[in-house]
């Protein structure tokens, strides 16, 4: 369980101000020492991870933070790391071992305009008095409230079933991937070219978690490289339910799949599933406005080394200059910073997201819109700046009006 990816993780931010007791916590929520824990503010310096199995939740991920009072010209990039996080937090902790202020003020308003399930913390009870004013501004607020001690034990057990209660409910009956788009006992294709981008020796995530999906849904599936679909779907007595591509083989696999067989690809079933579907279909309108001088955002959530025909830098740059015929400019950026500077952006372009949890690009969405940027997805750009968007929406009949609506 340990190897489920964090992408699939409910992840817990522990917040608050330097030494308020957030190391102690994480460390008695998960029994191990994995956070370093001591009386000098600022111990903690980066984020400090640590995946467990919550039952009934299943996995998740604790993230201890540094300080949200820190100061100096390193405390505020160690600020900075600790906004990261709350980007990516489904459930906050706030831990405080003396009275509410500001800082924890400004952290709940950031919560709740995001929707982050909120617990309060108060702190070490064995030396420090409880705080009967903050708790009726928490049962006010409709706030979780609990006082622990990680001297007594006291509250643990009961922040460990806070946490539970707050999880969301897709996290307990965690939604499919395709499983609501074709029967059980149905036969899904899915395209896996083997190109020089792929890595050696195994299937990428996307492609597992769907083979997984598939057989979740006491589905079978058959897996094909594109240039053996044709003679696949040629030996069928039946036809499947669905193809899946990989989005770089779209237009040979659109060309080769029959009209009347669903067909879309694996980076679109992942903006449904980490991502809003809707919003990055909305997103897709900009295209057509774009023109000569624009700059677009390439947002790729993993580091990796960018091989000769690169999907972000080279493929889409190469089909959307194609697409709109002006003289475009991309920049691309790898992982969890976001920049400030999105307003000088026409589009933002965000990969499949496999690797990150859903809240983490749900927040990069409400940015975009915060100062009205559009943002979409690698496979849906694709899909669009080649002209099968419609066919590759067919499975997802709502969308594909959102689509229709904004193309007329
Ligand atoms: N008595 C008592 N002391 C505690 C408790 N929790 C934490 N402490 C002490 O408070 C100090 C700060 O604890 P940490 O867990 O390092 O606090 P932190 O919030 O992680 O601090 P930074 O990493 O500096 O931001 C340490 O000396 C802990 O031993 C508690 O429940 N009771
Ligand atoms: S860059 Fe994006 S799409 Fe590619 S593996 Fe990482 S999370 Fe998945
Ligand atoms: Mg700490």
């Amino acid at each position: 369980m340990i190897k489920t990816t964090k992408g699939m993780r409910l992840h817990i931010g522990i917040f608050g101000k330097r030494n308020a007791g957030k190391s102690s916590l994480l460390n008695a929520l998960v029994r191990q020492n994995v956070s370093i824990v001591s009386e000098i503010k600022g111990t903690t310096t980066d984020p400090v991870e640590k995946p467990m199995e919550l039952q009934p939740i299943g996995p998740v991920l604790f993230i201890d933070t540094a300080g949200i009072d820190d100061s100096g010209k390193l405390g505020v990039q160690r600020i900075i790391k600790t906004d990261q996080v709350l980007d990516r937090t489904d459930i906050a902790i706030i831990v405080l071992d003396s009275s509410w202020g500001v800082f924890e003020s400004d952290l709940y308003q950031r919560c709740s305009k995001r929707n982050i399930a909120t617990i309060v913390v108060a702190s070490k009870i064995d030396i420090c008095p409880l705080d009967l004013k903050l708790q009726k501004f928490c049962e006010d607020k409709n706030l979780i409230y609990i006082s622990t001690s990680v001297a007594t034990g006291a509250g643990i057990s009961k922040l460990r079933d806070a946490i539970i209660n707050k999880a969301p409910e897709e996290f307990i009956n965690s939604p499919g991937i395709v499983n609501d788009l074709m029967p059980a006992g149905e036969l899904a294709i899915l395209v896996v070219p083997i190109d020089l981008e792929a890595p050696k020796g195994r299937l990428i995530l996307p492609q597992v978690q769907t083979i997984r999906d598939i057989l979740d849904n006491d589905s079978y599936c058959m897996i094909v490289k594109e240039r053996e679909l044709s003679d696949a779907l040629g030996r069928l007595n039946k036809p499947p339910a669905l193809v899946v591509t990989d989005s770089q083989s779209f237009l040979k696999v659109a060309a080769d799949t029959p009209e009347f067989i669903y067909m879309t690809s694996f980076s679109i079933l992942f903006a449904r599933l980490k991502g809003d579907l809707n919003e990055f279909v909305k997103g897709l309108q900009a295209i057509d406005k774009l023109k000569s001088g624009d700059k677009i955002l390439i947002a790729e959530s993993c580091a990796h080394h960018p091989t000769g025909e690169d999907i972000g830098r080279v493929k889409i740059p190469r089909w959307l200059r194609q697409y709109t015929g002006a003289k475009l400019v991309f920049e691309t950026i790898q992982g969890h910073d976001f920049p400030d500077n999105l307003a000088d952006y026409s589009l933002v372009i965000q990969c499949g997201s496999c690797m990150w949890n859903r809240r983490e690009i749900l927040t990069r969405i409400m940015r975009c819109k915060d100062v009205g940027v559009p943002i979409t997805n690698y496979g849906l750009t694709i899909a669009y700046s080649l002209g099968i968007c419609e066919r590759a929406l067919r499975p997802f009949p709502s969308t594909l009006d959102i689509l229709q609506e904004y193309s007329t």
